[in-house]
């Protein structure tokens, strides 16, 4: 039996579109949970990932990159998402990346920087950095434009100080009881996972704009015996966008199944049966009816 009392809480990890928020929260819980692509705005949606560690148990909120808005519903369901996980947790992350400060950063820090709670500035992908002393005068200056943040440096991708890190957040984190089982990773559906892992093979095998205009929606989710049956419906603005997602004689419709099929796999720790249709659904993205019931909730 230990000795310390329990402690939980809410962390969440907010900074500007592809910093590696996800990235760092995949790497914090061991498994890849949240989805993760080299384009900005890869995640939509706030996800809970949950790490208990003996007493301590932190449950993380991976949240959309906060970002300029357009016009598009899509966006500001993103933006809105993002700002309101800022309301109800204990700690929170700040993630940005080396030196860059732009004006997304700086978006960021003007909403975290009224917070009546604490904040750590985690400096991230160091490992890209030839000469860490390089990094220096910038530590010293963010440290100046957030005097009550604590600056941890962190690669997230290679694992760099995530222990640290992790110890720092563990001990700003409040006594109280457990909120979830041990052994419960997130409070998303597996529906909900096998939807993002979709759309993150969509994210990763398509050039610049399109991946922006397609969502996925789960028709299917059955165990039969051993296998689960996963019927997948990608959503497309425009009939041009179904030719390209498909490919040559189907080529890239395949990799985007194969990719899928072998994570969904891993996480479920089932053979997968995967079936993926693609339709024309005009207009989703900026329809907030149609966001809602594919799950983009405005409420
Ligand atoms: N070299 C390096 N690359 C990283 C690191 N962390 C993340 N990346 C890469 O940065 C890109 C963006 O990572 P994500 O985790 O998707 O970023 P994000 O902040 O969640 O992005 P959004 O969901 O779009 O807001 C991916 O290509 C990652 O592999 C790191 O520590 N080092
Ligand atoms: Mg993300």
């Amino acid at each position: 039996m230990s000795d310390t009392a329990p402690r939980c809480g809410y962390v969440a990890i907010v900074g500007r579109p592809n910093v590696g928020k996800s990235t760092l929260l995949n790497h914090i819980l061991g498994q890849k949970l949240a989805i993760t692509s080299r384009k900005p705005q890869t995640t939509r949606h706030t996800l809970l990932g949950i790490k208990t560690d003996g007493d301590v148990q932190a449950i993380y909120v991976d949240t959309p990159g906060l970002h300029k808005e357009n016009d598009k519903a899509l966006n500001r369901f993103m933006n809105k998402s993002a700002s309101q996980t800022l309301r109800d947790v204990d700690v929170v992350l700040f993630v940005v990346d080396r030196m860059r400060w732009t004006d997304e950063d700086e978006l960021v820090w003007n909403k975290v920087r009224h917070l009546e709670r604490p904040v750590i500035l985690v400096v991230n992908k160091v490992d890209r950095l030839d000469d860490k002393k390089d990094m220096l005068p910038h530590l010293e200056w963010l440290t100046q434009q957030l005097p009550n943040a604590e600056v941890v440096p962190v690669s997230a991708l290679h694992g760099r100080n995530i222990d640290h890190l992790q110890a720092v957040i563990a001990g700003l984190l409040p006594e109280g009881e457990h909120f979830y089982p041990e052994d419960q990773l997130t409070d998303r559906s597996s529906r909900f996972l096998a939807a993002e892992l979709v759309r993150e093979k969509v994210m990763r095998q398509l050039g610049a704009e399109i991946p922006y205009q397609v969502a996925v929606e789960i028709e299917q989710f059955k165990q039969e015996g051993k296998v689960l049956h996963i019927h997948a419906l990608i959503l497309v603005e425009r009939e041009g966008q179904k030719k390209i997602i498909i490919g040559d004689g189907g080529e890239r419709m395949k990799k985007i199944g194969q990719e899928a099929r072998l994570d969904m796999q891993k996480l479920f720790g089932s053979k997968i049966m995967l079936n993926l249709w693609v339709k024309v659904r005009r207009g989703w993205s900026d329809d907030e009816r149609a966001l809602n019931s594919l799950g983009y909730r405005f409420d």
